[in-house]
């Protein structure tokens, strides 16, 4: 009986300590988001979900323009921000288009999200950066 419950405690307390390992990984933790506003209006984001580098870019206003969110890398030796992959999107409806790019130890990124007129001109309204690593 006491040999039950001290096998029993063993597994409880296992599996705490897995949860809270769980918890302080991160693999969750350096989720980034850049919110893209425009005239006090949240028209769009890009997300870098870290846990499988994926990209999401969001439109969440309905008002004909598209929401284009750009990876971009730093290269040292040009001085000079360079295009990885980019999506548009142009629902408005808060549904997302999304890409994997794997991000690299020692490189610095960043996420340029552009509000753009519509698919046929890319012409920026606004744009918004927010650079990030690993
Ligand atoms: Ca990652
Ligand atoms: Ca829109």
């Amino acid at each position: 009986m006491i040999k039950k419950w001290v096998a029993r405690a063993a597994v409880t307390a296992a599996a705490g300590i897995a949860m809270i390992a769980g918890i302080t990984s991160p693999a969750y933790a350096a989720d980034t988001v850049y919110d893209l506003v425009y005239q006090d209006i949240l028209v769009g984001d890009m997300w870098h979900i870290d846990d499988g580098d994926k990209f999401r870019v969001y439109d969440w206003y309905k008002d004909g323009h598209g929401i284009e969110g750009t990876l971009q890398v730093w290269i040292i030796s040009s001085s000079k921000w360079a295009d990885k992959e980019s999506a548009y999107n142009n629902t408005g409806a808060g549904t997302y288009v999304g890409f994997q790019n794997d991000v690299l130890n020692g490189f610095t990124y960043r996420m340029k999200v552009c509000l753009q007129d519509g698919a046929s001109d890319t012409t920026p309204i606004k744009c918004g950066y927010k650079t990030f690593g690993e």
